[in-house]
């Protein structure tokens, strides 16, 4: 089994310059979203820690936007705040979950990104590595089997590729052929770990041991990750089974807010800050006449404004932490909720 061609996997034209301004706007705001909860977490505002995702905008934000409305984005991690953004979670409810506030997502039982929205077509994430690769392609044998016409995304970290799981999901998927898309985030890094420790054989190349196709793409680029999931999820659903998206990024903070990453090569990261996804995709966008100061300007009052109102909502009930514990009713089906979804112009 081939390893799919770069080639392959972009496709010329296929973003209309509306989509790409989206992609700008959400990666900036996924940006400015987290710097500002970094600073709400150093002034003790947030329990627990704070995960985020500096230098991998582009690919949770392109890869959701390569979804149309119904297919399922499974389980963003704690990297991918694009997803939810792309997806229109609201800005104050996320600071709000953060903080532990009341608010619709989580109703302060939990913090950073676990959180999921049915309604949104987005399942909250298990923190367990990688067992949201299996609950993706339990998603996809459900969507197959009601003869539904969409496809299920997950995501996950090169340290995630080690674990069993990732093992079963990947030969289940390919075995059955079915309409799923994993997209591996190379952050150089799982945790302290760096991948020269971490795999002798890359998650692209082993792909092809199971029979599922794979390419690697420039992850700091949202046009090539893009390209790359639009082409997955057009195989998804012709029946051509499971691909492999490898984005190749850098972790650009440490692990979470409490880990100053000294034991990263600090050359390692002065390479890639020089290759930071919103610099580069800002430029491009400049020569084709976006006004980029004035987008980042209106993101960040968004953002502020959403912090704002967070910090003037009652923090939650702890008399209602047990709610919800157990199921007292059926879930709603996954996706038929008032968001848009994608805003991908030709997807939906
Ligand atoms: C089975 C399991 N072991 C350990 C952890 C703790 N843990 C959370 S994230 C993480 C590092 C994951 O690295 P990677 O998959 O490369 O993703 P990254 O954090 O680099 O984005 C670890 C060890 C976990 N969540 N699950």
């Amino acid at each position: 089994m081939a390893v799919l061609e770069l080639a392959d996997a972009r496709e010329p034209d296929l973003l209309q310059d509306a989509d790409r301004l989206g992609l700008l706007r959400h990666m900036l705001a996924m940006r400015a979203v987290e710097e500002r909860a970094l600073k709400l977490y150093k002034q003790g505002r947030i329990p627990g820690s704070m995960y985020d995702g500096r230098g991998q905008e582009a690919i949770s934000v392109a890869a959701t936007w390569a979804l149309a409305g119904a297919d399922a984005v499974c389980s963003p991690l704690i990297r991918d705040l694009g997803a939810h953004l792309v997806r229109g979670t609201d800005l104050a409810d996320i600071f709000r979950h953060y903080m532990g506030r009341r608010n619709p997502l989580s109703q302060g039982r939990e913090g950073n990104v676990h959180f999921g929205d049915r309604r949104r077509g987005v399942v909250g994430m298990v923190s367990m590595l990688p067992d949201m690769m299996v609950v993706a392609v339990g998603l996809a044998m459900a969507f197959r089997m009601r003869g539904e016409q969409r496809c299920a995304l997950t995501f996950f970290g090169d340290g995630a590729t080690s674990r069993g799981d990732w093992h079963e999901a990947m030969n289940w998927a390919a075995l059955d052929k079915l309409p799923v898309v994993f997209v591996l985030e190379n952050n150089q890094m799982a945790y302290s770990t760096p991948t020269a420790r971490q795999f002798a054989v890359d998650p692209v190349h082993r792909a092809a041991g199971y029979g599922i196709q794979a390419c690697t793409v420039d992850g700091n680029d949202p046009e090539a990750v893009f390209g790359a999931v639009w082409h997955a999820r057009r195989r998804a659903l012709a029946g051509e089974g499971p691909t492999l998206v490898e984005a190749v990024t850098m972790r650009m903070h440490g692990h979470g807010a409490h880990d100053d990453a000294r034991y990263v090569d600090p050359e390692l990261v002065r390479t890639w800050s020089l290759r930071d996804p919103i610099d580069l995709f800002g430029a491009r966008m400049r020569g084709r006449g976006a006004d980029v100061v004035a987008l980042s300007a209106e993101v960040d009052a968004e953002v502020e404004a959403a912090v704002q109102a967070a910090l003037a909502t009652p923090m939650a009930d702890p008399a209602t932490a047990t709610d919800g514990v157990f199921c007292t009713a059926e879930p709603e089906p996954l996706g038929t909720g008032p968001s848009r979804y994608s805003g991908y112009a030709g997807a939906a």
